[in-house]
């Protein structure tokens, strides 16, 4: 610690050092003919040159870094006026075809059975109508009617179709949002999907059709599916009336056919009536809560409607009266669920 020895540690005091002369150094070893600034003509002809090119290439570099750049932009985020040319546009156009056919798999899966393959309805009430997807089936509905059940459409704790969403259905959120965008795919929207019917792979395409414009003298859809079929049916019930009151007059040895509805099926398939007399249906609605009605159609179940008879809440009996049919074959049907149907020949 210390430099010198001394009597005490505060007498002891660093030993004086001789001055140091600074050392002269030459800064360059290079001999000085290497440091002479002269040059040649022909030394300074290449130097332009190489800086001529060397910035030739430096432009052309941070060129095409710009044009990298620019293009890879557009690339990404679409080129102006060519619409949907973007990469990220089109994957997610990617994303919801993916979204849309998924869900397009769990409605076949899990829904097809009650709204029909196409959506026309069956137990549970029609899908693909434009007036009901213009507004009604809006996604935050469909969300709710999944979440809770049927019992949200019409307050009927009784529903025949259960909640979809977890927890208290089988489906999580992502394929109830696949099957929402499956409901709602627009019809220029096509997939790769398995045709129902056939079971073969064919070109699905969505329901919606986006131009649709709702009719002037369109009557918006209820709330509730079934009081759809509430108006029709007060107003014929109104006709039926006069008609009720000189059918039994007409047809009291008339012929009466008794058909009933129960668990959303009739109890016979295939009725004969006789061809050109008028003739009674007594129907009786087994299911409660539940409306139907029976309707005759020409040809078939889905041909156009020749009469149409008044829709009941179940549990109850009507009777009614239908006007004489021409001789052939129609079918009948209940017009609330599209899949009660039957055979009616007249002869
Ligand atoms: C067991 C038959 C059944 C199944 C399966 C079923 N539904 Fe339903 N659905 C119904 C019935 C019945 C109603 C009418 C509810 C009511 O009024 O009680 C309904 C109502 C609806 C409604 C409301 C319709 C409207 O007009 O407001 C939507 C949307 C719906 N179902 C979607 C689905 C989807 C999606 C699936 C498949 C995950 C499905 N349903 C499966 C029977 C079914
Ligand atoms: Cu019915």
């Amino acid at each position: 610690m210390t430099d010198l020895p001394g009597p005490g540690p505060e007498e002891r005091l660093p030993a004086p050092r001789p001055d140091l002369a600074p050392v002269r150094v030459d800064r360059l070893s290079s001999p000085p003919s290497t440091r002479r600034f002269g040059l040649t003509g022909e030394r300074a002809a290449q130097i332009v040159r190489q800086s001529g090119a060397s910035r030739w290439a430096a432009f052309l570099g941070v060129s095409f870094v710009a044009i990298f750049v620019l293009v890879y932009y557009f690339y990404e985020v679409g080129f102006p006026a060519v619409a949907d040319s973007g990469r990220m546009v089109k994957s997610q156009q990617d994303q919801i075809v993916t979204d849309v056919s998924r869900g397009y798999r769990l409605y076949q899966a899990n829904c097809a059975r009650c709204h029909g393959e196409q959506g026309q309805g069956g137990i549970g009430p029609i899908l693909n109508d434009q007036m009901k997807l213009l507004a009604h089936l809006n996604p935050q509905y469909l969300k709710n009617v999944l979440q809770v059940g049927g019992r949200y459409v019409c307050g009927d704790a009784n529903s025949l179709m259960p909640a979809w969403e977890q927890p208290l259905g089988p489906l999580n959120y992502q394929e109830v949002n696949e099957l929402i965008a499956w409901l709602r795919a627009p019809t220029d929207l096509t997939f790769e999907g398995v045709d129902p019917a056939t079971g073969e792979p064919a070109e699905i395409s969505g329901w919606r059709d986006a131009n649709f414009v709702q009719p002037p003298t369109a009557t918006p859809v209820p709330a509730c599916w079934t009081d759809a079929f509430a108006q029709p049916s007060t107003a014929p019930s109104a006709s039926p009336a006069p008609s009720g009151s000189a059918a039994p007059s007409e047809a009291p040895a008339g012929t009466v056919i008794k058909i009933s509805a129960q668990n959303i099926a009739f109890d016979i398939s295939e009725i004969e009536v006789p061809a050109g007399q008028p003739f009674q249906i007594e129907f009786t609605n087994n299911d409660a809560g539940i409306p139907h009605n029976v309707a005759i159609h020409e040809g078939s179940p889905t041909g156009p409607a020749v009469w149409t008879g008044e829709i009941v809440n179940g549990v109850t009996t009507i009777t009614y009266d239908v006007p004489a049919l021409p001789a052939g074959t129609y079918g009948f049907i209940c017009t609330v669920h599209p899949n009660m149907t039957g055979t009616l020949t007249a002869k």
